[in-house]
């Protein structure tokens, strides 16, 4: 999107983005200018310091930040920022997504890290909890926001069961 982002999406790995598609599908959604990056705790320190310190100048409003094994990226994000930090467990390694939540969500107080679900569940909800986060100052987007929602519970009434 060539607008400035309000959500800015970190990943770990270039192999997390599957998983963020689920997101990013519901930004595209619901008009939300976003945007995707590789960024490690690990191994681009510097680089996700600087990305994080940019991030509220350049018009972002919420980070979504997804990692996984020894998951730190969300937690990092929140210890440089004040903009609400929306992290996303993934599934990356034999212990199957739990070493990434417990590492998440485990922070301590004082330094915030809304955890969501683990993999592509937890993708699509950070997206509408950044959607949530964002309507609270956008009617426009709270409107296209309930009728997303109203959209998903029409889906379930209409849902057909084999005969
Ligand atoms: C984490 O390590 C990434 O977020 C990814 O989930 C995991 C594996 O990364 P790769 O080895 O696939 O680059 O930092």
């Amino acid at each position: 999107m060539s607008e400035q982002p309000s959500v800015g999406i970190v990943m770990g790995s270039k192999s997390d983005y599957e998983v963020l598609l689920a997101a990013i599908e519901i930004l595209r959604a619901l008009e939300i200018p976003h945007e995707a990056r590789v960024l490690s705790a690990h191994r681009t320190p510097d680089q996700l310091f600087e990305y994080v310190a940019a991030a509220p100048g350049r018009g972002m409003r919420v980070i979504i930040a997804a990692a996984g094994g020894a998951a730190h990226l969300a937690g990092v994000i929140a210890a440089k920022t004040l903009l609400p930090v929306l992290g996303v467990p993934i599934v990356a390694t034999p212990l199957n997504g739990l070493d990434s939540l417990l590492s998440m969500v485990q922070m301590p107080r004082g330094i915030p890290v809304a955890t969501l679900a683990i993999g592509k569940p937890g993708a699509a909800n950070a997206a509408l909890f950044a959607a949530a986060i964002l309507a609270l100052n956008d009617a426009a987007l709270h409107d296209r926001l309930a009728a997303w929602r109203a959209a998903r519970a029409q889906e379930v009434l209409e849902a057909k069961l084999p005969d």
